[in-house]
């Protein structure tokens, strides 16, 4: 029987691939079809996302399936969270896409709590404090582009507008518009009393649905383009809603760590957890598959070492980068890795050594010392993380389950265990392709539930374990 193909195209802050996944035999097998590079554009000093360029980039490999004589019976987006179109009464984008290293928020914060006190705002949204979330950023609209909110019709994000532009059905996918701190975890829809009270339109937003709807197949326009149609379903489209439905076990109560540009810390909860506790440690109340709570705290992750890179050049791959840490083990400084500073430095190389000069620290100055500050950083701070979740839900975790692209950094995986003294689980790297996919054959009939794919992909893919050794 030829195998039935569905595709997930998953887009991260720093390159965007298409993953072909089918059954075999009972296993789920993936296959990387195509691949692309991503990154905020820097336009006159605004941080702007190219979205035409990656919505060719969609086309391109949704026609790699075609040539490859693979043709999906259905697909899904996914991407970063927070960020967003404003679509005209013609449907058509206006102004900029702006990313969320953006400076336009500075002090937007400020202007909300005018509005509403940090407290109150997170009691009724559970969302964790990010100074990009799009609450944020459609605060500064109102100063910056007020003409533009005003013209707006509809609120799309980035998932949903690229889903729109394939199959000319507008939606808001649930998972996703969380993080814009806008949504009601009791009721799982926005909060129109909020967002009146921020004088933002409430008529820009769409109800929102669950992952696993299906939204409907390709216009005949991008079916000429692509030379086959499919059928397009909503995942859970915000890419770590997606990694964590990949976690590779069917337990509850699991430790997990999204590991890529960002790394998201955190456990599955069945009901948003708004207290005090949680505020203080910053904890968020993602939205995920089957109404399930993403408590999780954001950590800036593999985006530091990725910055680093690109500023030696690129002339180190990861494994090379994590060798040269691993041989320059002596360097004892240590950054804050959640430091502000970290978020959007016009150098990260240099923010490092600043950051330590500032803090008395040894400089580090090779590829290899810097990267080796960075990973020991990162290890500490997850380490941090984990006795704030232990301490704040009362439990005990016997392992981290490290998935997404870092599951591949061996070296960060023996920092984390040695640093958290828990068993590392890594893998699957491709969780959230996996996890995009997992929606879309649950959604087919495939698996019954999100445990039964659970299982599948625990049984599918290659997972290592790395155990404490000093
Ligand atoms: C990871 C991620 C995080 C979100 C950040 C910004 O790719 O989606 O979950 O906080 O990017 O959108």
């Amino acid at each position: 029987m030829k195998p039935v193909y569905y595709l997930a195209v998953d887009i991260g802050a720093s390159s965007g691939r298409h993953i072909l996944a089918s059954m075999d035999n009972g296993r789920m097998t993936i296959e990387e079809v195509y691949r692309f590079d991503n990154g905020m554009i820097n336009d006159n000093g605004n941080k702007l996302w190219d979205v035409d360029s990656l919505f060719a980039n969609i086309i391109e490999g949704m026609k790699k399936c075609k040539e490859l004589g693979k043709i999906p019976v259905s697909m899904s987006i996914d991407t970063w969270a927070v960020d967003y179109v404003l679509l005209d009464d013609n449907d058509k984008c206006i102004g900029n896409v702006y990313g969320y290293r953006d400076e336009r928020t500075d002090g937007m914060d400020e202007e909300v709590y005018k509005v509403i006190s940090e407290k109150e705002l997170y009691k009724r949204t559970g969302i964790q404090k990010q100074k990009f979330n799009t609450i944020y950023q459609l605060m500064s609209d109102k100063f910056i582009r007020p003409e533009q909110l005003k013209e707006a019709k509809t609120f799309i994000m980035l998932p949903d507008y690229f889903q729109f532009l394939l199959t000319g059905v507008k939606a808001s996918e649930y998972t996703n518009a969380t993080s814009t701190q806008l949504v009601n975890p009791e009721t799982k829809q926005w909060d129109y009393e909020l967002i009146d009270m921020l004088g933002i339109n409430r008529n820009m937003f769409m109800e929102l649905k669950q992952p696993g709807t299906i939204l409907g197949e390709l216009t005949d326009g991008i079916k000429k383009i692509v030379g086959y149609n499919t059928r397009v379903v909503m995942c859970a489209s915000h890419d770590t809603a997606s990694a964590v439905m990949a976690v590779p076990t069917v337990a509850d109560n699991v430790l997990y760590l999204s590991s890529g540009t960002w790394s998201l810390m955190g456990t599955e909860l069945l009901k948003a957890r708004c207290d005090e506790k949680s505020q203080v440690c910053n904890f968020t109340n993602e939205g995920g598959y089957d109404y399930r709570f993403r408590y999780l705290k954001n950590i800036m992750g593999l985006w530091i070492i990725q910055s680093v890179r690109h500023e030696f050049e690129d002339r180190y791959t990861f494994a090379e980068l994590c060798k040269e840490a691993e041989e320059t083990d002596y360097i004892t400084s240590r950054i804050d890795v959640n430091n502000k500073c970290f978020l959007a430095p016009e150098n990260m190389t240099e923010a490092i050594k600043s950051y330590c000069n500032n803090n008395d620290l040894i400089i580090p100055d090779t590829a290899g010392e810097i990267a080796a500050v960075v990973y020991k950083s990162l290890a500490d701070s997850y380490a941090d993380t984990v006795m704030q979740i232990e301490k704040n839900l009362d439990i005990t975790y016997d392992a981290i389950y490290v998935i997404g692209g870092g599951a591949n950094a061996g070296y960060l995986n023996q920092l984390t265990a040695d640093s958290t003294g828990k068993t590392v689980v890594a893998g699957p790297a491709e969780a959230t392709a996996i996890g995009n996919i997992m929606a879309q054959m649950i959604a087919d009939s495939v698996f019954k539930n999100l445990k039964e794919a659970r299982a599948c992909v625990r049984d599918s893919f290659d997972i290592k374990r790395f155990e404490q050794k000093r």
